[in-house]
């Protein structure tokens, strides 16, 4: 649905019109996997695809939020919302509404609203459809009620909303990306420290693009894994003795773990990260092509160590590479959702056919394929 199309639903469904459109985008990863709630580094970039919130203040304390993916409305007393309690908000308007309570529970004079949501960020394809809600709605309350929030700090708020609201542990990575993502770049941020740089990454100038596979599949057990793998990741911290994994220099102080799996765990983690360090440094000198192995290894590395593939992601990678791509990986918390290749832009049209035929021989759905262009964070 268009812009004009949500101005129309928004007028249906509340009469009148809104007083303003603020959307937030979706994110693929290019390289730092499971490395945020380890304070880690990561390296995604904003998608073109947002989610969009018409909105209006109201006068008293409801929220009332109308998607136009979700076959009903719903309306909540923000004086009301806890997380948890019986009655609380559930699935997408969780999200929406989680947003209000974080900004209230931070102190923000946040009042009642009527939001239209829209947009065409792919739910449930790992490329951040949650976040790219929290952060629209976000921005609009910002925008709405006049709120002095830097783009950092609405994102660290949109984490909370999920963390503490909808009850998911994610790190921060696809916030951030969302808020604070630029055309033409990459967001390299430290999720410790949350300083951020923009790497430029200039696709087309390196005569290269970057593919999104998107498999169709989300493995049920992919929310659970998330937290287990979490939980693993923070009980070797422990066992090591730093504050978290991101400490860790060398895997030969991985030695100290007894535990294969846990061993396994944290070796993902410290060798990504020095990838993402490897990437950033390639990207800085203009050698964008030579990226392909890292993101290979990191897809290796998320398979082997970390246990967070599945068939669909790996056949994506497998036949992507094996059609020439310079380097594939799986991006986001895995167990389904989409894998990135980059590839050359002449070969681009002769990895996506290899792709679509790999998946039909294996009897899997066909996956749906398009570019990854860097795209803007929130307006
Ligand atoms: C999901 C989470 F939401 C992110 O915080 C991050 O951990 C990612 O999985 C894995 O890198 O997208």
């Amino acid at each position: 649905m268009g812009e004009y199309e949500g101005a129309a639903a928004f007028a249906r469904h509340f009469g009148g019109a809104a007083e303003g459109v603020w959307s937030a985008p979706g994110r693929v990863n290019f390289i730092g996997e499971h490395t945020d709630y380890n304070d880690g580094f990561v390296l995604p970039i904003a998608l073109p695809h947002r989610t969009r919130v018409h909105a209006r203040r109201r006068a008293d304390d409801a929220l009332h939020l109308v998607s136009t993916a979700a076959p009903a409305p719903a309306s909540y007393d923000l004086t009301a919302l806890r997380p948890g309690a019986a009655g609380a908000p559930g699935g997408w308007s969780a999200y929406a509404a989680g947003v209000a309570w974080a900004l209230r529970g931070a102190g923000h004079r946040v009042g009642g609203a009527e939001l239209l949501i829209d947009g065409d960020v792919p739910p449930g394809a790992g490329l951040s459809s949650s976040a790219a809600l929290e952060c629209a709605v976000a921005t609009a309350l910002r925008a709405l009620y006049g709120i002095a929030l830097t783009a950092p700090e609405t994102a660290l708020l949109a984490q909370r909303a999920e963390n503490a609201f909808v009850g998911v542990p994610c790190g921060v990575m696809d916030q951030m990306a969302s808020m604070c993502c630029t055309p033409g770049h990459a967001l390299f941020l430290d999720t410790r420290s949350l300083a951020l740089a923009q790497e430029p990454l200039d696709l087309a100038a390196a005569g290269l693009r970057l593919l999104v596979i998107d498999t169709g599949t989300k493995h049920a057990l992919a929310d659970g894994e998330y937290a287990a793998r979490r939980r693993e990741c923070e009980l070797a911290a422990v066992l090591i003795g730093v504050d978290a994994l991101r400490d860790i220099e060398s895997v030969a102080q991985l030695n100290v773990l007894h535990d294969p799996v846990l061993r396994a765990r944290a070796r993902h983690v410290v060798t990504e990260n020095a990838r993402v360090l490897r990437t950033v440094r390639l990207l800085r000198s203009h050698r964008l092509r030579e990226t392909g192995p890292l993101l290979t290894a990191s897809h290796l590395s998320l398979r082997d160590d970390f246990a967070v593939s599945c068939p669909e992601l790996d056949l994506a990678v497998e036949a992507a590479l094996a059609a020439g791509a310079l380097g594939a990986r799986m991006t986001g918390g895995g167990f389904g959702g989409s894998a990135i290749a980059l590839v050359e832009a002449a070969g681009a049209g002769a990895v996506s056919a290899a792709v679509l035929r790999a998946f039909a021989a294996a009897g899997f759905g066909a996956p749906r394929l398009f570019e990854a262009v860097p795209s803007a964070g929130a307006s």
